[in-house]
């Protein structure tokens, strides 16, 4: 049995880690400030600090005893970033140079959530992680910022860490009302409403989703490996999926007629994103991914539970 500190351990994916982390055994600590959190969604076995990750004394004291953190919390939106830089920023990556610092006083490993995001409009198909990083985003840059700061507290302090590159993530308590959430929680809720999809632009873009059951996974299994140096891995299917072909795969398993509305292009959007797997797969043993129709049946599912 070990103790892990989960920062946004209430929200989307962290939710999902807490669960399997007490169903195997170990004891979770979250700290979350519910800012897009939830108490609901958290196990009632779990430990909760209602504080804020960029504040350095809260955090600190959340890494006491613990045997590894896993840190997820984050303003999790590239439209948010852009609306509220310094806000995001002091959040994304100030949360992250808080949890190393936090985290260096016995070394204790610290696996962290990166993004796809840090890859910007990089060309390569797929995208290794040997792939120039460009972010288009002030996210991005602070994902890319986070991987740095591991990097020094690795090198430097001796603190292990894993970044994990995840790619679109997607899964049930992705939250569909909310304007910031992921295009198939958002495509699922209007869907369900009897309210029409909206492509921002064609719809021919393209995007890797991945399960958020995998990327449970690939954080337990980076927790476990012990590489030596400051490591990040993508977390990705290795699938592209044009979000029009997403929005026909999903009306098919609702049994609905797609109603498709052609919207404007998001400023900045990335037009084509696809990662490979190879690595995270043979360095940290993962399997073959969900199929993206199975998770849309769990999402659809999940909506519509009683
Ligand atoms: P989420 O918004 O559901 O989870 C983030 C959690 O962090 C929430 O519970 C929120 O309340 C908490 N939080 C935010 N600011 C905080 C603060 N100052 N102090 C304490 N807690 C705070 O989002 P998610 O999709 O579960 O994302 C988890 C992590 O994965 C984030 O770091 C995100 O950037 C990263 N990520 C997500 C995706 C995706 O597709 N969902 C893709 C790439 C990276
Ligand atoms: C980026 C990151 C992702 C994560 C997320 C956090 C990339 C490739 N991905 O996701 O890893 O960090 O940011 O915010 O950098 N769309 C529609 N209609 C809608 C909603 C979305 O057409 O109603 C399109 C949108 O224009 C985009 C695609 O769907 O082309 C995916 O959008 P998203 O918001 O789910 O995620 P994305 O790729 O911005």
């Amino acid at each position: 049995m070990s103790r892990y500190l989960v920062t946004g351990g209430a929200g989307f994916i962290g939710s999902h880690l807490v669960e399997s982390l007490l169903a195997e055994g170990h004891a979770a600590r979250v700290l979350d400030d519910f800012s897009t959190g939830r108490r609901e969604n958290l196990p009632p076995a779990a430990e909760l600090i209602l504080g804020d990750v960029a504040d350095p004394a809260t955090t600190s004291a959340a890494m006491a005893g613990m045997d590894g953190c896993f840190h997820l919390a984050a303003i999790a939106s590239v439209a948010r970033a852009a609306e509220d830089w310094p806000g995001t920023h002091r959040v994304n990556l100030g949360g992250t140079v808080a949890v190393l610092d936090a985290a260096r006083a016995r070394r204790v490993p610290v696996v962290f959530a990166s993004s796809a995001a840090v890859y910007g409009d990089c060309a390569d198909r797929p995208l290794t992680e040997a792939a120039p990083t460009h972010p288009l985003s002030a996210y991005g840059a602070d994902k890319l910022g986070s991987e740095l700061h591991a990097a020094v507290a690795t090198g430097v302090f001796g603190v292990p860490t894993v970044g994990l590159r995840f790619f679109n993530v997607f899964g049930p308590r992705q939250d569909p009302a909310s304007p910031y959430s992921g295009v198939i929680s958002v495509f699922a809720g209007r869907l369900r409403a009897g309210a029409p999809l909206v492509l921002h632009g064609d719809g021919e873009q393209t995007r890797d989703f991945v399960f958020v059951a995998d990327v449970v996974a690939a954080l337990l299994a980076a927790m476990a490996w012990r590489g030596g140096t400051a490591a990040v891995f993508n977390v990705c299917s290795g699938r592209a999926t044009s979000i029009r072909e997403l929005a026909a795969t999903l009306a098919a398993i609702a049994g609905l007629p797609p109603r498709l509305t052609e919207g404007s292009p998001r400023p900045g959007d990335i037009r084509h994103s696809l990662g490979s797997p190879e690595a995270s797969r043979a360095a940290l043993g993962l399997g073959p991914p969900i199929p993206l129709a199975e998770g849309l049946a769990a999402v659809w599912a999940w909506l519509g539970r009683p």
